[in-house]
């Protein structure tokens, strides 16, 4: 089995989820130090003990530790997030906050140390919570201003640092979690699709700005932009399904649509006309929109169905969900396996884009059960993990073969942190064992589990021992 020389293996964080460190060295609140439960609790006034993010896995203290671990299983990238509120503590200033700039030049120096390059996301879930409550976040054009500072701002700092960058993670889930993806304070059952919309157009042209000021510093550089990849199968051969499953995609495609092409597609100004919604562009917002990505990036998880029949069977998913798959087993979490989801929606992005293609995230979140009792260090046997990353990476593989150039692979959670979703630490996702319980008890020891050592095999045969 051959992937190609250069194949970027590696595994990927979001500084929300494993940093900790929520008010240290000068860095502002961001939303997620106000959601203790993720995505589906309300926000709390001020940061509460039961959130484990403001402590998260402490990889604020321990990251020269943590990469060379990562090191050690042969990693060539590092995908992890630049938290805005460190450099910019109320996301409104104009001076930046040194210490956290300070902060990740360190952190990026260490992967250089070690061959790694850093694969750095702008914005990962982790609006500075200022801008949600005085601005409503991306509902309000001027969040476009501060975010292209920001951007500016880290890519003078990092540009002999960094050359991988994405704009947003999952830039499409802001369609259902408006407050965690698009800051946006107004709740989501008060939102009219008209707000929220706009709120996606100042992202878009946010993105393509980043893209556009990125270019213009790092002429070298790579700019992609990230999405939620969720292939979508029709529930039958019924015709109707069909053009629902077509509609489905059309929602999710919009958005690499948009950073791909850059333009609005004719069947989004159908969707906008019919529903009444009438985008504000700015004079030169046609114009920005046309600094398009040089890659695509995206997150895969699992597959859903579609059906024009009312009342299917649901499933669940992270951030998004769908109609059950019959032909499909779940996690423990309830989302659907489908390793050959991955290597579809691999043809069909390239097919439509004809862009490399980066997978960013990709894993199986599962309670792992630490094994104390044996004579060397603790370790987790976890051959479900093995066995989910494999199968998975044999469909990649498959790709290649037909012909798809994927640049890279980064296993989401390479080491246990805090989920996006559930803000639980017990849905484990890593290489790494974290020793930390969702009560928050825990000795922060970290443990390398079975999947370690065979991850670190794959990146040294380059994939050629799955
Ligand atoms: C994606 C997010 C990540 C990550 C992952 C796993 O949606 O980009 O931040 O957390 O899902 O989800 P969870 O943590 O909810 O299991």
């Amino acid at each position: 089995m051959a992937f190609p020389r250069d194949f970027l293996w590696g595994g990927a964080v979001a500084a929300n989820q494993c940093e900790g460190a929520y008010n240290i060295d000068g860095k502002g609140l961001s939303i997620q130090d106000v959601m203790p439960q993720g995505v589906m609790g309300p926000m709390t006034p001020q940061p509460t003990a039961n959130n484990l993010k403001l402590e998260g896995i402490d990889f604020y203290h321990r990251y020269k530790d943590d990469i060379r671990l990562l090191a050690e299983m042969g990693f060539k990238v590092f995908r992890t997030s630049i938290a805005w509120s460190r450099i910019f503590p109320n996301g409104d200033e104009q001076e930046p906050n040194e210490a956290g700039l300070a902060f990740y030049d360190a952190l990026f120096d260490e992967c250089h140390k070690y061959g790694i390059e850093p694969l750095v996301t702008l914005s990962h879930y982790e609006t500075p919570l200022h801008l949600t409550t005085e601005y409503n976040g991306w509902a309000n054009r001027k969040l476009i201003g501060f975010y292209t500072h920001y951007a500016t701002t880290v890519f003078t700092r990092y540009q002999h640092k960094v050359k991988y960058w994405l704009t947003f993670n999952e830039i499409n889930s802001v369609l259902h979690h408006p407050l965690m993806s698009g800051g946006i304070f107004t709740p989501k059952n008060e939102l009219s699709q008209q707000d929220l919309y706009q709120a996606v157009h100042h992202e878009l042209v946010a993105s393509a700005m980043a893209t556009k000021v990125g270019k213009e510093i790092m002429p070298q550089a790579k700019f992609g932009c990230m999405v939620l990849s969720l292939p979508v199968y029709p529930l039958t051969p019924d015709p109707d399904d069909v053009i629902a499953c077509m509609h489905a995609d059309h929602k999710n495609d919009f958005f690499a649509d948009v950073h791909v092409r850059g333009y609005y597609p004719g069947y989004m100004q159908r969707y906008f006309r019919e529903q009444g919604i009438q985008i504000q562009f700015a004079a030169d917002d046609a114009q920005i929109l046309t600094n398009t990505v040089d890659f695509l990036s995206f997150s895969y998880y699992f597959s859903t169905c579609e059906t024009a029949q009312e009342n299917a069977d649901s499933a669940s998913g992270n951030l998004m969900g769908g109609v059950r798959n019959p032909h499909l087993t779940a996690s423990e979490w309830g989302w659907q396996i489908d390793p050959q989801g991955l290597r579809y929606i691999l043809n069909k992005y390239y097919d439509r884009y004809q862009l490399p293609l980066f997978i960013v995230e990709n894993g199986l979140g599962a309670k792992d059960v630490l094994i104390t009792d044996g004579a060397g260090e603790p370790t987790v046997n976890d051959d479900y993990r093995i066995q989910y990353l494999r199968a998975h990476l044999e469909q990649v593989h498959e790709a290649i073969e037909d012909g798809v150039p994927v640049m890279g692979y980064t296993t989401w959670g390479c080491i246990d942190l805090v989920s996006a979703s559930t803000a639980q630490l017990s849905k484990r996702y890593g290489f790494i064992y974290v020793d930390r319980e969702d009560d928050g008890k825990g000795t922060l020891s970290r443990y390398k589990k079975k999947s370690f050592y065979w991850y670190q095999n794959v990146i040294h045969s380059n994939g050629a021992e799955l």
